[in-house]
C-alpha cells in the first residue's frame, strides 16, 4: 500500500506551474519583465499556498496524484500556514457561518448582522487574523465520512486547534470506484473560496488496467507528452502582482472600500476574476503537436463557467478568435468514462457552436481532441 503526505504550505513566491509531462503550458510573455519592476518582496512574484507533496515543495496547482484502482493508499496531512503574507491579502470575514477556530463569531454573535439582529459587535468587523485552519476534501471521490474532509474537519497549524467534525489527519483511500479524474482542495467552513483561490488544489488521477497512463493501454487513449490535465481558474491581480480578492460587490467599487461594512464587511456572493489561469499561468499556451491528445480540464474557479472550444490561430493573434478548429469529444466526465464518445453538439442555448464544450465550476470533463489538422 502506498501512500503521500500533503501539507498546506506556506507563501511559495510562484512563478511556474508544477509540470508532470514533457508537453506543458508555458506563458506567452515573460514573467520576469512584470515583477522585476515591483518592489521587494513582490519582485520574487506572487504569493500562494499550495500542497507540498512528500516534501517535494508547495506547489499551485499540487503535484499531480496518481492512484491505480482498488489499490488503496493513505494521505496524511498536515497544516503548515504559519506567518503568510497571503493571509493579511485575502481578507476572512467573521459574520458569516465559517470554522471560527478563535470562536470570535460564535462568541460574538456575528452571524446575524444587521437587519436581522443588532448592529454587529467590534471584534465582527476584524479580518481574521488568527491560525488558519484548513481541511482537504477529494471532490467526487467515494470514501468513508472521516476520511471526506468534512467542513467541520479543520485544524489549525500543529493540530492546536480542531473543528467539530476532526477525527484524524490520516485518510484511507481505498480508491474503489471506476477511473476518472478528481481533484484536492481545501474544504473548510465558510472560507473555501479563499484557502481554494489562494492555491490549495490538485489533480487525483485514478487509473485501473485500461487506462495505465502509458502508451501501449488496451484502449488507445492518448498518454505520456499527449495526456494534459489543465486547472482552469480565473484571478485577479493588485498592482503589485499579488492575488486580489474583492470586498465589494458594488459593480462601481469592485476594488473598493467594503459595500456592507456593517453587515458583511469582508464577503461578497460571487467571484469573478479578469485573469484566467491554467495550471498557476497566467493565459498560458500550450504548444501541441498535430496528433490525438486526452485533455482532462477541470474548472477550479469560485464562480465562472467556461464554453471550451478549439481555434485555429495559426494566422491569428492570442486576441482574437481564428476559424473554428477541431471538435472536442467528451470521453469521460466526474463519474468515470463514458460509454461512447460524445460530441457536446447544437441545441444547448450555452454552445457557441457545434463544436464548443461547456463546463461549470468544480465540473471536469475528460477530451479527446485532434489538433491534427491545425
Ligand atoms: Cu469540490
Amino acid at each position: 500500500m502506498g501512500g503521500f503526505q500533503a501539507s498546506a504550505g506556506n507563501d511559495a513566491t510562484h512563478r511556474r506551474p508544477r509540470r508532470r509531462a514533457a508537453a506543458v503550458t508555458k506563458g506567452r510573455w515573460a514573467v520576469t519583465s512584470i515583477y522585476s519592476k515591483l518592489p521587494a518582496p513582490y519582485n520574487a512574484g506572487t504569493y500562494v499556498w499550495g500542497y507540498n507533496l512528500n516534501g517535494a515543495g508547495a506547489t499551485w496547482p499540487a503535484r499531480t496524484i496518481e492512484s491505480r484502482r482498488n489499490i488503496a493508499t493513505t494521505a496524511i496531512y498536515s497544516n503548515s500556514l504559519v506567518n503568510t503574507k497571503l493571509q493579511s491579502l485575502l481578507t476572512v470575514d467573521q459574520s458569516i457561518h465559517w470554522a471560527d477556530p478563535l470562536n470570535i463569531t460564535h462568541g460574538n454573535n456575528c452571524i446575524n448582522p444587521p437587519p436581522f439582529g443588532p448592529p454587529l459587535a467590534a471584534p465582527c468587523l476584524q479580518p481574521y487574523a488568527g491560525p488558519i485552519p484548513t481541511v482537504t476534501h477529494l471532490h467526487g471521490f467515494e470514501v468513508l465520512s472521516q476520511y471526506d474532509g468534512h467542513p467541520d474537519a479543520w485544524f489549525t497549524p500543529g493540530f492546536a486547534l480542531k473543528g467539530a467534525a476532526y477525527l484524524t489527519n490520516t485518510y484511507n483511500y481505498q480508491n474503489t470506484q471506476e477511473p476518472t479524474t478528481l481533484w484536492f482542495h481545501d474544504h473548510t467552513l465558510g472560507i473555501v473560496r479563499l484557502n481554494v483561490y489562494s492555491g490549495l488544489a490538485g489533480f487525483y488521477l485514478l487509473r485501473d488496467n485500461r487506462d495505465t497512463g502509458y502508451a501501449n493501454n488496451s484502449i488507445t487513449l492518448p498518454a505520456g507528452d499527449q495526456e494534459v490535465e489543465l486547472m482552469i481558474q480565473d484571478r485577479q491581480f493588485d498592482t503589485k502582482g499579488q492575488l486580489y480578492f474583492p470586498d465589494s460587490d458594488n459593480p462601481a467599487n469592485l476594488n473598493g472600500p467594503p459595500a456592507n461594512p456593517n453587515k458583511h464587511p469582508y464577503w461578497i456572493p460571487e467571484f469573478f476574476g479578469d485573469v484566467i489561469t491554467v495550471n498557476g499561468k497566467s493565459w498560458p499556451v500550450l504548444d501541441v503537436e498535430p496528433r490525438r491528445y486526452r485533455i482532462r480540464w477541470l474548472n477550479a474557479s469560485n464562480a465562472r463557467m467556461y464554453i471550451m472550444q478549439m481555434f485555429n490561430q495559426a494566422s491569428v493573434d492570442m486576441h482574437q478568435n481564428g476559424p473554428a478548429g477541431p471538435a472536442i469529444w467528451q470521453i469521460g466526465s466526474d463519474g468515470g468514462f463514458l460509454d461512447n464518445p460524445v460530441k457536446p453538439g447544437a441545441g444547448d442555448r450555452l454552445r457557441a457552436s457545434p463544436e464548443a464544450s461547456p463546463c461549470a465550476r468544480g465540473h471536469h470533463h475528460d477530451a479527446a481532441v485532434s489538433p491534427a489538422n491545425l
